[in-house]
């Protein structure tokens, strides 16, 4: 039984909510213990195709659990970080899409769970960021590669080397998040976002997430190739055929989503 995250799922869409009693939600072992858990239990499932993220109470996720992480050696502080990178490459790689609805703060651990996201949007108020060099540490669940890798080299050493927290506007400046909303707003808007994406064929999606992501893997020549097998993938099961035929034939489009 999960203490510091729910997960419901509803049809194709699946919520994580991290949901801390006391105090703020952080990234503590339990905690990767339990998101891991989760993501194990949707893959498993086969049903979820969007799955969102977001947290209750004042944050999205403060971070790793830094109380925890002061008592770890050089071994240890070698595993820990590369428990955390496994499960966060686990979501990335995932047919699953995966949106971030921030809050509060998403800082070091929390920015880097957000990054290995597909999409990110942020209420306004949320602090974003990457802290560590704060503790004399640095990023260590994927933060120093994914972080250049979405909002090129300059600004991420400037968040990486000053430790410095943004605000959800200048995130949305850089890159970092694709909308900010009143938080009133963040959930909802974060839901509608993912029926639109289910809405869609749910193999163009899938395949759509694997080209795109290659293109930051692999160089362009490279990823050219793959780009053209998913394009010709799209026409294997009539999804590409319907979704053409449903726009000449001027109607809504009838895929498949079982
Ligand atoms: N870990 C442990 N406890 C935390 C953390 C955290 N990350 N963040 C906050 N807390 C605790 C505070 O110590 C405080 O505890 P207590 O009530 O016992 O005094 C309680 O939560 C509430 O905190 P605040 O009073 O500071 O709450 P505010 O609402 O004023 O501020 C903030 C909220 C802005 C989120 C603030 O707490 C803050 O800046 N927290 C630290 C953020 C941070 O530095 N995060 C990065 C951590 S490092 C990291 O994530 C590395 C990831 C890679 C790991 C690789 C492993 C090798």
């Amino acid at each position: 039984m999960p203490n510091f995250l729910r997960l419901t799922q509803d049809g194709a869409l699946a919520t994580i909510t991290f949901t801390r009693e006391k105090g703020l939600n952080i990234l503590s072992s339990e905690v990767l213990n339990e998101l891991e858990a989760a993501w194990k239990e949707l893959e498993a499932g086969g049903r979820a195709r969007v799955c969102l993220l977001h947290g209750d109470g004042k944050v999205f996720l403060a971070g790793a659990d830094i109380k925890e992480m002061a008592q770890l050696d050089v071994p240890g502080a070698q595993r820990f970080a590369e428990r955390g990178q496994r499960l966060f490459d686990a979501l990335e790689s995932s047919g699953i899409v995966s949106i971030a609805a921030l809050h509060g703060a998403a800082l070091g651990g929390g920015c880097e769970l957000a990054l290995a996201c597909d999409i990110r949007l942020a209420a306004s108020g949320t602090k974003l960021g990457q802290p560590e060099v704060n503790l004399g540490l640095i990023p260590g669940f994927g933060g120093s590669q994914r972080l250049p890798r979405v909002v090129g080299l300059g600004p991420a050493l400037h968040l990486i080397l000053s430790g410095e927290a943004i605000s959800a506007e200048d995130a949305l400046r850089l890159g970092l998040v694709t909308q900010v909303l009143p938080p009133e707003q963040l959930l909802d808007t974060a839901r509608k976002l993912a029926q639109t994406i289910l809405a869609k064929g749910p193999g163009a999606v899938r395949l759509a997430k694997r080209a795109t992501r290659e293109a930051l893997q692999k160089p362009q020549s490279e990823g050219m190739p793959l780009e053209a097998q998913a394009f010709a993938a799209c026409f294997k099961d009539g999804e590409a055929q319907e979704g053409m035929a449903a726009f000449v034939e001027k109607r809504p489009a009838s895929f498949k989503h079982a």
